[in-house]
């Protein structure tokens, strides 16, 4: 598996100097983007054949875990907890999820460090569908996705979770999501960078707030919109 800057676990002030966020403060997404994109460029200078700059940071999968390799769940052992502030908490197996109704659409998959990887095909359950399940408490902020990995988690408030294109995906590429790609489960956040979709999610847990996930945490913004 390739590893990238985001394939290793890094320290926040390693990851506040790479960003430069310690210089600048708060920069967005879209600035943070530019800024590596820029940081990153010199590297096809040393490519001979200038092959490389037609596809600048290549428009390839880079397989992403801040916890080393990961321990598969099947279909029979898979669970998913909706929890939290919620009237009706839930516990899905991956059939429950495939009874529900499914979402399907055709996107681009854009990590914040500037690799993307045009024309993914994804399907699966709107997490919308799954917060109206659970009856969110009044005072519910935010979403929690977390990972069976045992470290990473993303946050989004309620509204960005409902998003049409958040979904909790089962199929990629009109097959079940691979291990490797964060199967038999992830979340795929169609209009965030890569970072706001949990790989290998087992939980999703409503919060009285919207504190930083395992990135946002160390840098990135914790409104993942692409462009904003
Ligand atoms: N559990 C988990 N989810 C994760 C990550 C991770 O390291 N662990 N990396 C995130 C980042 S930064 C990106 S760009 C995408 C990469 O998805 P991929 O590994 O399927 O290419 O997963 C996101 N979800
Ligand atoms: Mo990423």
């Amino acid at each position: 598996m390739a590893a990238g800057p985001e394939g290793a676990p890094v320290g926040r002030r390693v990851v506040l100097g790479l960003l430069g966020l310690g210089a600048v403060g708060v920069v967005t997404g879209s600035r943070i983007q530019a800024w590596l994109s820029s940081a990153l460029a010199p590297v096809q200078l040393h490519d001979p054949t200038g092959l490389s700059g037609l596809v600048p940071l290549g428009d390839t999968w880079r397989y992403y875990s801040v916890t080393g390799p990961v321990a598969s769940r099947d279909a029979a052992s898979y669970s998913l907890e909706v929890s939290g502030l919620v009237g009706r908490p839930a516990t899905y197996s991956l059939a429950d999820l495939q009874a529900l109704p499914q979402t399907s659409f055709t996107d681009t998959f854009q990590c914040v460090t500037g690799w993307r990887v045009p024309d993914v095909s994804w399907s699966g359950v709107r997490v919308a569908d799954l917060l109206e399940a659970a009856a969110p408490a009044t005072d519910a902020v935010g979403v929690r996705f977390g990972s069976f990995d045992g470290t990473y988690s993303v946050n989004m408030t309620l509204d960005q979770a409902r998003r049409s294109d958040v979904i909790v995906a089962l199929t990629m590429y009109g097959k079940p999501v691979t291990h490797a790609h964060g199967g038999p489960v992830r979340i795929y956040s169609g209009s965030m960078y890569g970072y706001k979709s949990t790989k290998w999610l087992s939980k999703i847990d409503v919060t009285p707030n919207n504190r930083p996930g395992y990135w946002e945490d160390r840098g990135y913004p914790l409104n993942g919109i692409i462009g904003e």
